[in-house]
């Protein structure tokens, strides 16, 4: 199959059309040309949808986490069989580089899939014993029913991998709904599914719009979590449409990139353009604020600016190619909007600032670029732009470096560059941020949390601290004189 033309819905192991006769389509971000136009799950189909979840539940639950195990182990096989695939549609419907979605998308997806298979057997309770005279006390993890999952368009292979692989490894059924614009990577992940064996209902994928097909989900009486990952404002309207149900939110960031003037400049100049471009910074923990130690300011906004200059800006589909276009015009008129504005209220602009003409017209790019001058207070240093665009912003002294770091709403990542112990240990405990990175920034690992502070978010995806998202955590109590009271 043409997996354009994939129908719109993989409900109990089988491609569906969706009812409603709403279409939408899904376009190629380097050129603008549609792609794919789709169908949207209605209500009715997210009834159905959920209803398949709720009776796959009753006989995947009581599997044993061995069984899970097997079936997470040949799920990996089938994705890593259909890597090229999965590899260039990914490409195809984000704009991504293909170098990024063949060395980091596809193999740390499947990478999510076979650390699950291997967690699914590590579901153990904390403590038992006897904390009560002729008492004994136990844990048992439980899952927790039909999640309801909403994902974004930036990773949408591995946030369908971070969503899906915690629930069903903790024997938990979801439906997922990916971004509308790039719904067909996760059609392809569930249909692995099903072709290693996982049984019909237990992973479903419906495509729509948020504001219809998305509320309809997170709102179902028959859904018992809701876990998401998306914008600060529509997490906000999720735990509202949500209310009385577990939830997981992952909201985004502001990532911090804190330069100590002891640093090690050079490899804090190929961190900070690799940071801050990577999927042409549409990433949460993308280096979006760098503050740098006054001594070392003017070399490194040297040095990032004459580094990029040599990022190759093109066609995602070629292997050279450094930096893709933005996922849509409006997420390239969004980015510009910021720049624009920082520009307007006296901010300079080192580097880019423009949506690049010729042959890129027709596409979503936006040029890599460099500000300096903004105030600490603006949109530009505050809100999540979600694009190709360091601010780089100096500091006195350590005290200074930490606390900027600090001022913001978000709270899901940052960076310190330091050779020297102490500062490292200071900025790693003083950084309120779910994840700090030590003379690094960027990369992530299956067995570590990723998870946010602040209005980042709560909750965590990963390692073994997501499996408690998915699980309810139940104590029994046990007599155990053998007498009734
Ligand atoms: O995200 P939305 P958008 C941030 C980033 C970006 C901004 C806007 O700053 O510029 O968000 O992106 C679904 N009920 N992030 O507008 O709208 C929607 O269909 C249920 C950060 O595209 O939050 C999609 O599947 N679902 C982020 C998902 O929410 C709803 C990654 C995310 O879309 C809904 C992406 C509703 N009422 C954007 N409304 C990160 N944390 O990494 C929308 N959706």
């Amino acid at each position: 199959m043409n997996h354009q033309d994939l129908p719109g819905l993989y409900v109990g192991g089988r491609y569906r059309d969706g009812a409603a006769s709403e279409r939408y389509e899904v376009l190629d971000p380097a050129t603008g040309e549609v792609i794919s136009s789709r169908t949207e799950a209605s209500v009715d189909d997210v009834d159905d949808a959920v209803a398949t979840a709720k009776a796959a539940y009753a006989q995947w639950s009581t599997t044993s986490p061995g069984e899970r195990s097997t079936v997470l182990t040949r799920w990996a096989a089938e994705l890593t069989e259909m890597s090229d695939d999965l590899a260039s549609t990914e490409t195809r419907q984000t704009g991504k580089p293909i170098k990024l979605s063949t060395e980091f998308d596809v193999p740390g997806s499947i990478d999510n899939v076979s650390f699950f298979a291997g967690a699914a057997r590590n579901l153990e309770g904390k403590a038992s014993g006897e904390y009560s005279p002729d008492h004994t006390s136990s844990i048992r993890r439980e899952p927790v029913g039909v999640i309801g999952s909403i994902s974004p368009w930036n990773y949408p292979l591995q946030m369908a991998a971070w969503k899906i692989l915690p629930a069903v490894a903790a024997g938990n059924t979801i439906v997922l709904k990916p971004a509308e614009i790039t719904p067909l990577t996760s059609l392809l992940f569930a249909e692995a599914a099903t072709r290693a064996g996982l049984p019909d209902g237990v992973v479903n994928v419906i495509t729509g719009r948020g504001a219809t097909t998305g509320a309809s989900l997170v709102s179902h009486r028959d859904v018992s979590m809701v876990s998401f990952t998306g914008s600060t404002p529509v997490g906000r309207q999720i735990a509202a449409a949500a209310a009385g149900k577990r939830l997981h939110l992952e909201l985004g960031g502001k990532a911090p990139f804190v330069v100590f003037d002891d640093a090690d400049l050079e490899a804090a100049i190929n961190g900070a353009v690799a940071g801050a471009l990577i999927n042409s910074g549409q990433d949460c923990t993308a280096a979006t604020r760098a503050y740098v130690q006054r001594p070392l300011f003017d070399d490194f906004v040297a040095g990032v600016a004459s580094l990029m200059d040599t990022v190759r800006l093109g066609d995602p589909s070629d292997p050279g190619t450094d930096m893709g276009p933005l996922v849509s015009r409006r997420q390239q008129q969004h980015v510009a909007g910021f720049v624009d504005r920082a520009r307007d209220t006296g901010a300079k602009i080192v580097r880019g600032g423009a949506v690049p003409g010729g042959d890129l017209a027709s596409g979503f790019y936006y040029e890599p670029t460099l500000v300096v001058g903004a105030d600490q207070s603006s949109e530009i240093v505050q809100r999540e732009i979600f694009g190709p665009v360091l601010v780089v912003l100096p500091f006195e002294n350590d005290a200074d470096g930490i606390a900027l770091a600090n001022d913001t709403d978000f709270g899901l990542a940052a960076s310190a560059w330091t050779r020297d112990l102490y500062r490292a240990q200071t900025a790693s405990r003083d950084i309120a941020a779910g994840c700090v990175w030590i003379n690094d920034h960027i990369p992530i690992i299956s067995e570590m949390p990723h998870g946010g502070y602040k209005a980042s978010g709560y909750g965590k995806d990963m390692s073994t601290y997501s499996l408690d998202e998915y699980t309810n955590v139940k104590h029994v109590m046990s007599d155990i004189t053998g007498t009734a009271r």
